[in-house]
């Protein structure tokens, strides 16, 4: 990646120094905080500073460099929509982007907006602290730098926070261990070598196929099974790169309609209001399209348990008709949850690897991992000799990727301490005691649950309108309070509740895979459209909910 910054982890100070007073600092220079700092920088005039972890751009995708890594959401909508000359001038070349393709694309963004002189690279943010005297916040960097700014914005990410779990035994391991959120950006060659991979969401299922190609032999460590349908990944058409084009405008006004942010409307129907028949033959076609799509085949697949029941079973009935041995087959379909109460992956060819001669599939709930050997990993049925583990084990969603910068608000109470039973704020955009400081696509907000890209442009416009508003007022200060965290924090529920989500027991959108955790519905799934229209209500209230001063 060839980024000019302003900085760079050689020129940063290794001494403690102040900087000068900024308006806004942005946490991260991935898609949110690019548009975050091209808004309030060249929108509203302010004085502005990115601080990136990485030495390049792109968040998610300067990181998530493994193995089949690619976009589930396509690539016509995995992209900002706030300039219409910048939606005419880029074209996309598969359905389903890969990392370097999404990277081209941010680096083109930064450069057309001359964004990276304001971006500090190779700066990770260690502490955030209020002063409420001066009513600025303190941020102090690993490298020793000290800034100081009246808005705070953190565009960290809701899955930047890599999850290692903690297998005794792994300190000892004699092979590679690798992460696939913390992927080597040289790439891991796998040829000859024998592999553990552990976990089957998203990115566990992307890889799978991916280094099964290459290696001598693949063992996949599953914990819970799961659902995939496949990605159908294609090269796109010039006709539909010019459909794309010409029709910018109303695929942008779908995405910003539907509750997903998704350029594709869900079907009106319910699961069960048509025949066996048609209903099979409607995820036949779904099916045959791909993607996550599938979850829109019918309106009550996410509410209706019945209706859910039709979907999974036939997914279930696609990983028989697919693998070929029968034990392996009924481990990977033996699955928990509602179809789509977890994060739903999309694949390619991920059923298909467990037919190849060189891939075996091991059970955790049935022979857990006992611990880590300097040869492999040791289950309670014995040990599996590998030469590389890869974790493809998540991340500490949502609330991690705060957590770990020390965050302090009024009174040095700490985020830590104001999450200790789980996150509470309000449209997961700010936190009582926490003034001024805003959280990009934080918990409690939809996030997640919506194609990210429209989800950040929601936050960022809002944001920005929010503080333009106080600079035309003369206002300053901006915090919400107690009870609007409360009433919030209920809709969430009352909306995670109304919604099969809750009934997956083991999901990251649960806290559920990190452990210790507060088991909290952390997105909000009461649809993207919905939560655009709250929004503008809060605001257009005089923003109801938060008390603004000077
Ligand atoms: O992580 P995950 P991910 N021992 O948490 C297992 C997005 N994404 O990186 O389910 C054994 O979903 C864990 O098991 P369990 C997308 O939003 C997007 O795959 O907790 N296993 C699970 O199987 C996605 O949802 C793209 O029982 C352990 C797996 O590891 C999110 O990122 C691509 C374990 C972790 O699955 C996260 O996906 C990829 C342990 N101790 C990802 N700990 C796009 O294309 C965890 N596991 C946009």
């Amino acid at each position: 990646m060839s980024n000019a910054s302003i900085s760079s982890a050689a020129a940063a100070p290794q001494s403690d120094q102040q900087s000068p007073t900024l308006d806004a600092l942005i946490v991260g220079a991935g898609f949110s905080g690019l548009y975050q700092l091209l808004c309030l920088r060249d929108k509203l005039g302010l004085e502005v500073r990115v601080l990136e972890a990485g030495a390049g751009i792109g968040g998610t995708w300067y990181w998530n460099r493994y193995p089949g890594a690619r976009c589930d959401s396509e690539s016509h909508s995995y992209c900002y929509s706030f300039s219409e000359e910048l939606m005419q001038e880029w074209e996309w070349s598969e359905r389903y982007p890969e990392p370097p393709e999404i990277l081209r694309y941010l680096n083109h963004v930064a450069d057309r907006f001359q964004l990276k002189r304001s971006i500090q690279f190779n700066t990770r943010v260690k502490s955030v602290h209020y002063d409420q005297h001066a009513n600025v916040w303190q941020v102090g960097t690993e490298g020793g730098e000290r800034f100081t700014t009246r808005f705070l914005i953190t565009a960290v990410g809701c899955l930047s926070a890599a999850n290692v779990p903690k297998i005794a035994g792994l300190d000892s391991f004699a092979g590679r261990w690798y992460h696939t959120g913390e992927w080597p950006h040289e790439g891991v060659d796998f040829s000859g070598k024998r592999v553990g991979l552990i976990g089957t969401g998203s990115t566990g299922i992307q890889a799978t196929p991916v280094i099964a190609a290459t290696a001598a032999h693949l063992t996949v460590f599953q914990r819970t099974a799961n659902y995939s349908v496949p990605a159908r990944n294609v090269p796109l058409t010039e006709e539909f790169k010019r459909y794309v084009k010409q029709n910018a405008k109303s695929i942008r006004q779908l995405m910003h309609a539907t509750t997903n942010g998704h350029p594709f409307a869900i079907d009106e129907r319910s699961a069960l209001q048509v025949t066996p028949e048609e209903r099979q033959a409607l995820y036949e076609a779904a099916w045959e399209r791909g993607g996550l799509q599938f979850r829109a085949t019918f309106q009550d697949l996410l509410v209706s348990k019945a209706a859910n029941d039709t979907a999974s079973e036939f997914l279930k009935n696609k990983i028989r008709s697919i693998v070929k041995d029968p034990a392996t087959a009924a481990k990977l379909a033996d699955i928990d949850h509602p179809y789509a109460a977890k994060r739903p992956p999309i694949d390619t060819d991920y059923f298909e690897t467990f037919n190849r001669s060189n891939v075996a599939l091991v059970d955790l709930r049935a022979t857990p991992i006992e611990r880590i050997m300097p040869h492999g990993i040791r289950t309670t049925a014995g040990d599996h000799a590998l030469d590389i583990i890869v974790f493809a084990t998540g991340f500490d969603a949502m609330t991690g990727p705060l957590l770990r910068m020390d965050v302090r608000g009024r009174g040095g109470v700490s985020l830590a301490d104001a999450w200790s039973a789980g996150p509470r704020n309000y449209l997961g955009l700010q936190v009582a005691g926490f003034p001024n400081l805003f959280t990009i696509t934080g918990p409690g907000s939809p996030s997640v649950l919506c194609n990210m890209p429209v989800a950040i442009e929601q936050h960022v416009e809002w944001i920005t309108d929010c503080i333009a508003h106080m600079r035309k007022h003369g206002l300053t200060r901006i915090e919400t309070s107690a009870e609007a965290m409360d009433k919030w924090v209920a809709e969430v529920n009352r909306a995670a509740a109304a919604t099969l989500l809750p009934q997956a027991k083991h999901s990251w959108y649960l806290g559920a895979n990190i452990p210790g955790k507060p088991r909290v519905f952390m997105p909000y799934p009461g649809g993207m459209a919905h939560y655009r229209t709250i929004c503008d209500g809060v605001a257009a209230r005089n923003y109801e909910g938060f008390s603004l001063s000077a």
